[in-house]
């Protein structure tokens, strides 16, 4: 019977841990989103985009014989709009977490907010300069004040463009100029999102979605790009990292507090709290040996990449997290937080612990967090967990005994130093190795946990294909955690890797499947790809270059937003799971035709991920023999005997203390 049980829950994660807790969970009849989604099927018109709720003479269903809504907008306007909806949800999502970024290097620059400090200077100089922010005879906090100011004024620019556009190759520019969609300011594209789409207003389908565009490029090349950039100024660029995920990494004799949502604030504070000898010794005083910090989803990427604090898992993980039975502690900000962790946590002794002014959920504590005393809060949010962690039931305390270990950090700026040192870092041989073809392309694999799919089996067959055909392989958010508990994050995935990637990934030293941090940090991505156009050989714009963009297992808006960037940023998108204006078969076309002649990519989405690696393959090679570069030729390069050692994790200068309290 057990048996049977582990069987059918095979089907819902390839994650041997979450299939263990999904049982114990099924034994305490505790719901979780995995159950909730066998009883609670997608709407099905719904989720074909075809359902119009923006007024009140609706809501409309065009399905079936109902081809217009009551005001007459047809199921194409209805579909377009529903869809430009998500991606301003998404981009305000990702720029408001940017926005409060700027907000505290502001704070910080200021004094405002001591416990803050300028950790990367070379970062700040190098943003500075990129924001048109005078260097010369000026302190570090004039010049973060600066940098901080300019950024914050991007999200409210009224003419004009913003100014990170001008990080994308010029041929690239010149592509979205003449179609009109270079962003102005972050928040008047998402409010004009917003109004295109209110009753009455812009009926044409593929005029909204040129504005959805417009949108989406003030996401990832304005919000997200300057949260990165930010983050890193604040708490150190990431370089690699050694670290640990999954379940296992919870502890049954320390005080275990998960951090959950996406800002690196707080959490960073709690990182710093975690170590305080006072604070060790209260735990101590309590019976606990110590104080475990863990993270799920995108503030645990945050402080993974920068601290090599351990990653509990991904979205789909963190109701099943409290079901251990040792999470004295869970600790949310913003976004990516189910309600139902209340549900699960009122089972057990968990306290969850909402931080964010923008996010607080019925049931949960509150303990909101202010940057200006934010080490007294961390400490605060400690000591409730240190206090809750003599109130465990010990009958229920069940910890999946899976432990995977990996490398995370590769932040653009590291990638570029590995290939050349401090001194002549560049992209020169992974280019050369591309028109050599020992490099047959790139890819992006990124976004979330859909519980429509099966966990993480879509996001790590992807990446293992890839890398096994050669493609160099770079992951953000819940696709990391996912690739991280495959043990896909290690030097040792070289084995599987083809035969030239490997060689290549073995000379510079760096895995073929690069943690590139959160979700926000998919503008490192974009960085990368303009790098690899500036740098020569590839042609001279990214829909040039032999690579594809994944978002396998998708369901938030901030996903459909960040795969509308890459397409119109000229990277071959992939979105799995459905098709959200599945009910349109105008917009598939624009998104897929209309937006290859205009933008030189297209926005797929294909369920079967298989195909979509299939297809993509087929367009990375259509690329490299549009540049005229070698055909790729599986066969071409033999493995080598040498084997990648750890020691790039020894690279002090570049470390320069941001990763010194690894917590492994
Ligand atoms: Fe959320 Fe960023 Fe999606 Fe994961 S990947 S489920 S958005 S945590 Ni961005």
């Amino acid at each position: 019977m057990a048996d049977e049980k582990k069987e059918e829950k095979k089907r819902k994660s390839i994650d041997p841990a979450t299939i263990e807790i999904l049982c114990k969970m099924e034994a305490e009849h505790i719901s979780n989103a995995f159950e909730r989604a066998e009883t609670t099927k997608p709407c099905p018109i719904g989720h074909s985009g075809a359902c119009c709720k923006i007024c009140f003479m609706g809501p409309c269903r065009l399905t079936g014989k109902t081809t217009e809504g009551v005001c007459g907008a047809t199921v194409d306007t209805v579909a377009a709009r529903n869809f430009v909806r998500m991606i301003a949800s998404g981009a305000a999502a990702h720029s408001d977490h940017g926005r409060g970024m700027a907000m505290t290097l502001i704070a910080a620059a200021k004094g405002e907010a001591p416990d803050y400090k300028i950790k990367d200077e070379r970062k700040l100089m190098v943003v500075a300069r990129n924001l048109g922010v005078k260097t010369e005879g000026r302190s570090k906090e004039e010049i973060a004040l600066d940098v901080g100011m300019t950024a914050l004024a991007e999200f409210g620019k009224q003419e004009g463009e913003l100014l990170y556009i001008k990080r994308a190759p010029a041929k690239r520019q010149e592509i979205w100029r003449n179609l009109g969609v270079v962003p102005r300011g972050v928040d008047r594209e998402v409010v004009e999102t917003l109004h295109r789409t209110v009753i009455g207003n812009d009926q044409d389908a593929e005029h909204i979605l040129m504005h959805g565009v417009r949108c989406s490029l003030a996401d990832g090349w304005g919000g997200s790009m300057m949260s990165t950039d930010i983050s890193d100024i604040l708490f150190g660029t990431p370089g690699p990292v050694a670290s640990r995920s999954n379940f296992g990494i919870l502890k049954e004799d320390e005080v275990n507090v998960v951090v959950h949502g996406h800002e690196p604030t707080l959490s960073e504070m709690i990182v710093v709290a975690a170590q305080d000898p006072g604070i060790i010794k209260y735990a101590k005083s309590k019976g606990a040996k110590g104080i475990n910090l863990a993270g799920i989803c995108c503030t645990a990427n945050e402080i993974l990449v920068r601290q090599g604090v351990g990653v509990v898992g991904n979205f789909l993980q963190q109701e099943l997290a409290i079901a251990t039975g040792v999470v004295d502690a869970m600790v949310v900000d913003i976004q990516c937080v189910m309600q139902g962790l209340v549900a699960v946590a009122s089972k057990y002794h968990t306290k969850v612990i909402t931080t964010s002014p923008k996010a607080h959920i019925k049931g949960a504590e509150r303990v909101e967090f202010h940057e200006h005393n934010a080490l007294e809060t961390a400490k605060k949010i400690i000591r409730m967990a240190i206090d809750n962690y003599a109130k465990r039931d010990k009958s229920k305390i069940q910890i999946p005994d899976y432990i995977d270990r990996m490398v995370a950090g590769f932040s653009h700026e590291y990638i570029a130093y590995m290939q050349g040192g401090i001194y002549r870092e560049s992209f020169r041989p992974f280019n050369d190795a591309v028109m050599q073809g020992r490099i047959r392309g790139a890819a992006g694999v990124v976004g979330c946990n859909n519980p429509r799919v099966t966990q993480d089996d879509p996001h790590t067959w992807i990446v293992k294909e890839l890398i096994k055909n050669d493609v160099l392989v770079v992951t953000t958010g819940c696709n990391a955690q996912a690739c991280a508990k495959q043990g896909l994050l290690t030097p040792e995935v070289m084995e599987i890797a083809g035969a030239g990637l490997r060689e290549i990934c073995e000379t510079i030293g760096i895995p073929p499947v690069l943690h590139m941090g959160s979700c926000v940090d998919n503008s490192r991505i974009l960085t990368v790809l303009a790098q690899c156009v500036s740098e020569g050989g590839l042609g001279n714009d990214v829909s040039d270059l032999p690579a594809a963009g994944f978002a396998p297992e998708w369901m938030s808006e901030k996903a459909v937003a960040i795969g509308e960037y890459f397409a119109a940023s000229g990277v071959n998108t992939f979105m799995g799971v459905g098709h959200p204006a599945e009910g349109s078969e105008e917009v598939k076309h624009i998104l897929t035709k209309v937006w290859q002649e205009k933008f030189g990519a297209s926005y797929f989405f294909e369920p079967d991920h298989k195909k979509a690696v299939a297809d993509a393959l087929a367009i990375i090679d259509a690329k490299r023999e549009a540049l005229k570069l070698e055909k790729y030729d599986p066969k071409r390069y033999v493995r080598s005997k040498t084997y990648l050692s750890n020691d790039y994790l020894t690279r002090e200068q570049f470390d320069k203390g941001s990763r010194s309290m690894s917590k492994v």
